[in-house]
């Protein structure tokens, strides 16, 4: 991706371990690679199509001196936030703090450290079987649309299904909801187990009645076979409940461990395997999206060639 570089911006600021740096200050040098799209900037020779480097260098200046950090890791993390946050044109940013006046009593020509954050795409399943289950999805949107290191919220129609796992059980209310999000997986994982517990989820059966689920499906990149986050979800491919309302919004979102798309999975699901049908869960449509858009009829997404 394109990039905009400042270099050796010369910062006079107060981080440190030891008091006096906090108290007399010195000086700090930072290097950053912004990650945004340049084309339409470079074609129409027109800033409001990018960011302004001074802009971006004036915040970098009073962030670091309005603020106090012991470590330069801390600096450099909570600065990087700040930016992506601050100027929403930038995708990811390669950050450097350096500290040439470091108190090591050796010789050497610089210390610093160097992170990397951005933007990661990705969705989420969400469902509901108990009490007033569209309540229960559309606040949880909303605290995830108010959240303020989530943007771009997109969000499927509401699917009643057919309770999946064979648990006797009332039917689900599900869908699917995209995020641009700055939390790392666990972060997030975290933040929606709060929401879980904020509408009373209880966990006494597996695969059993709950208020509120929220499941990670794909995190931009992300592969972890750790039981407590388990990334792509693994049972996705035998989920019609899943898969139909992530067709959605993002037919072409593809699991990086198995190469499928979502719209492939889905058409494998739907197609007659042995002269019966291989989904144990059926998808119907008698909900209302949060934006208010009804669904009645049949899924008409794209469920083949993609
Ligand atoms: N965990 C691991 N990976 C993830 C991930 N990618 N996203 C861990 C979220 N959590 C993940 O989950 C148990 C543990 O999974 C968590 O502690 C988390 O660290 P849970 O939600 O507490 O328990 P659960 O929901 O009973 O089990 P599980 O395996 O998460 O069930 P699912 O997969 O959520 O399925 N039928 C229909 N029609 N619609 C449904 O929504 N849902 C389920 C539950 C069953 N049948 C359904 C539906
Ligand atoms: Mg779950």
């Amino acid at each position: 991706m394109d990039q905009i570089r400042i270099e050796n911006l010369e910062v006079y600021a107060g981080h440190g371990v030891h008091p006096y740096e906090r108290e007399e200050g010195q000086s700090f040098l930072v290097d950053a690679v912004l990650y945004t799209d340049l084309r339409m900037a470079g074609m129409t020779d027109d800033l409001a199509f990018s960011t302004h480097y001074g802009h971006v260098s004036k915040r970098i200046n009073s962030y670091l001196r309005e603020h106090t950090f012991q470590l330069i890791e801390a600096a450099a993390e909570h600065l990087a936030k700040e930016l992506l946050l601050e100027f929403p044109r930038i995708d990811a940013l390669v950050l450097e703090v350096k500290k040439p006046h470091a108190p090591v009593k050796l010789p050497f020509s610089n210390l610093a450290v160097r992170i990397e954050r951005g933007w990661k795409q990705a969705y989420l399943g969400i469902g509901s079987n108990m009490g007033d289950r569209r309540a229960f999805l559309e606040k949880a949107v909303q605290r995830i649309k108010d959240h303020p290191e989530i943007r771009d919220v997109q969000c499927s129609s509401w699917m009643i299904t057919k309770p999946y796992g064979g648990v006797e059980q009332e039917d689900f209310l599900n869908g699917a909801i995209g995020i641009r999000t700055l939390l790392q997986p666990y972060e997030l994982l975290a933040f929606l187990q709060s929401l879980e517990a904020e509408a009373g989820r209880e966990r006494k059966v597996h695969w059993g009645p709950r208020t509120l689920d929220l499941d990670i499906l794909f995190y931009e990149g992300f592969v972890s076979t750790d039981p407590k986050l388990t990334v792509p979800h693994p049972d996705m491919a035998n989920r019609e409940f899943v898969l139909k309302p992530l067709c959605e919004i993002s037919p072409w979102q593809y699991n990086p461990v198995t190469g499928k798309s979502a719209g492939q999975m889905l058409a494998a699901l739907e197609r007659p395997a042995g002269g019966f049908h291989s989904s144990s869960a059926s998808v119907s449509f008698g909900a209302s999206s949060p934006t208010g858009a009804e669904k009645t009829d049949t899924f008409t997404g794209p469920t083949t060639g993609v």
